[in-house]
């Protein structure tokens, strides 16, 4: 399985990469792609098409295009693909930092709705459809054990 998180552009200034990596590393999750990129509005708006038209669209996108952010692919053979997304969504926490557990990234680093952290994709299909966004099929490496 394969899926997608990006590191918000306010995690990467709070020096919270390596710290959110070595969470799902710890796991057994294994990470297939990795980049540093700065986004623009274009294409911070694929990637969160679904919000458009929600109040708080156009400020999502402006918190992500401030700076750059820490886009990975994270992958695990153990798991099918369900389980696996499952498994990084439990590591990242409920929406709302306020509403996230303790010892989740969210919970243990956010500080607002708007401030919080990390992305992931939610489902197989939104996996399927965030991770051509950032990555060519090429930019993925498969591990073979
Ligand atoms: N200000 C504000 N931001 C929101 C609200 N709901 C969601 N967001 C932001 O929009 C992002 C996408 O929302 P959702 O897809 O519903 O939540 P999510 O799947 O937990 O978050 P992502 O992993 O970022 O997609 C969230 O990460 C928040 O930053 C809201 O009610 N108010
Ligand atoms: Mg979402």
């Amino acid at each position: 399985m394969k899926t997608l998180i990006i590191i918000r552009p306010d995690s990467v200034l709070r020096g919270l990469v390596g710290e959110i990596l070595t969470r799902f590393e710890k796991h057994g999750i294994r990470i297939a792609g990795l980049k540093v990129m700065q986004l623009d509005k274009e294409i911070a708006g694929r990637l969160y098409e679904i919000h458009k038209g929600k109040p708080f669209y156009d400020s999502l996108l402006n918190t992500m295009i401030e700076s750059p952010v820490v886009i990975a692919v994270l992958d695990t053979d153990v798991l099918d693909n369900q389980s696996a997304i499952a498994l990084v969504r439990r590591i990242v926490g409920a929406t709302d930092p306020s509403k996230a557990e303790m010892g989740t990234i969210r919970g243990d680093f956010g500080l607002r709705i708007d401030m919080n952290i990390i992305h992931a994709s939610d489902s197989v299909e939104a996996a399927a459809r965030e991770i051509p966004i950032f990555f060519r099929k090429e930019e993925l490496v498969k591990y073979k054990c």
